[in-house]
């Protein structure tokens, strides 16, 4: 399945350098990304399938 993970509370640049919050992965696609966590507090990371997301695909990550 794709899955379009979403990091909430910032933004990550990609190869290209197109900045984004979330993008949309192919099947066992993995992504280098570059990410200052610059943003203090409890965010979440989770796949905005919400069907994906209410199954697992969610972390929660502080930031400090
Ligand atoms: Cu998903």
């Amino acid at each position: 399945m794709t899955h379009p993970p979403q990091l909430h509370g910032h933004t990550f640049a990609l190869p290209s350098r197109l900045r984004k919050d979330t993008v949309l992965m192919a099947p066992m696609e993995s992504l280098a990304i570059d990410l200052d966590a610059d943003n203090a507090g409890d965010r979440m990371i989770h796949c905005l399938d919400t069907y994906h997301a209410e199954a697992g695909m969610t972390v929660a990550s502080k930031y400090s």
